[in-house]
């Protein structure tokens, strides 16, 4: 697979939907294209197409990058193009958020702090019906990590010694206003992490090989595995990098040029 060519294509796709809707999020959805590519490329697709009880499963907790999402979807022949092009319009099929009313989507994210519990649920589920195959990927934001429910989430993964779950955190170091650490400071955040009994590894978030392989590298050995993907919020799009204006603001015309040249060039 292409990496380059693969997250070049999601990132045009994502400012050409955000800019067509009025809507935001560029920086969140632009942080995690990597990552996303690198969970996509770890699962058995044609499970999820044909929506296998043994499938892996995704879900993203941190709903608010849906463009993102949506975009890696399509590119992975999850979703068509007329249907990423409906994207946070009126009564289209898809929201501003992750919603499982979209086909293959696994559960509704928004709320921040709820989807690492489903996921929890998932893997819990999965080994009692003593499926020793199927992963679950649940990706979560920096600032979400504030939220009490992940923390019950992470608690109750180690102590089932859940070796089916993987938890991606995207390390932007930015929440929607401010940095993350001004809000609620979250660090040692791998201390932490250990302290939980949980495997632990950093990579660079903006390297889909990286990722797959730490996701497929067997050490999970009856712990659940926590992967800090360092990550620049707003990647890819200069005026947008680790810029929080560009968690809300929506793309006018001369910006979304200007993003398109950037992606373009790079
Ligand atoms: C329960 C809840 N509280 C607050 C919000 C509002 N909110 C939307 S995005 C965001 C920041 C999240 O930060 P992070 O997880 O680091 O994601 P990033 O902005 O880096 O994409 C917040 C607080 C929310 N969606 N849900
Ligand atoms: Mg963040």
């Amino acid at each position: 697979m292409n990496f380059k060519l693969i997250t070049k294509k999601i990132r045009l796709d994502i400012i050409k939907m955000l800019y067509q809707s009025k809507a935001s999020h560029l920086g969140s959805s632009l942080s995690v294209v990597e990552t996303l590519v690198g969970m996509f490329s770890s699962v058995n697709i044609a499970k999820i197409k044909s929506r296998n009880i043994n499938r892996d499963r995704i879900i993203i907790s941190k709903g608010h990058c849906a463009a993102g999402y949506n975009a890696t979807m399509h590119s992975f022949g999850l979703l068509s193009k007329k249907q990423m092009e409906s994207y946070h319009k009126n009564n289209s099929y898809l929201a501003g958020h992750a919603s499982h009313s979209v086909k293959f989507v696994e559960h509704s994210t928004g709320a921040l702090g709820h989807g690492l519990g489903v996921a929890v649920g998932c893997a819990i589920g999965l080994k009692s019906k003593k499926n020793k195959k199927s992963l679950v990927l649940c990706l979560c934001g920096d600032g979400e990590l504030q939220e009490g429910s992940i923390w019950e989430s992470l608690l109750l993964a180690s102590h089932k010694k859940l070796d089916n779950l993987v938890i991606l955190i995207d390390y932007n170091r930015l929440s929607n206003i401010t940095f993350t650490n001004k809000v609620v400071n979250i660090e040692p955040l791998t201390r932490k992490f250990k302290s939980f009994n949980l495997n632990v590894s950093y990579v660079d978030g903006h390297n889909s090989l990286k990722i797959i392989n730490e996701i497929k590298r067997k050490k999970f050995k009856k712990k659940p595995l926590v992967i800090i993907c360092k990550t620049i919020k707003g990647k890819g799009v200069k005026f947008a990098e680790n810029n929080q204006i560009w968690n809300y603001r929506s793309l006018d015309k001369k910006h979304y040029e200007i993003a398109k040249k950037n992606i373009m060039e790079n």
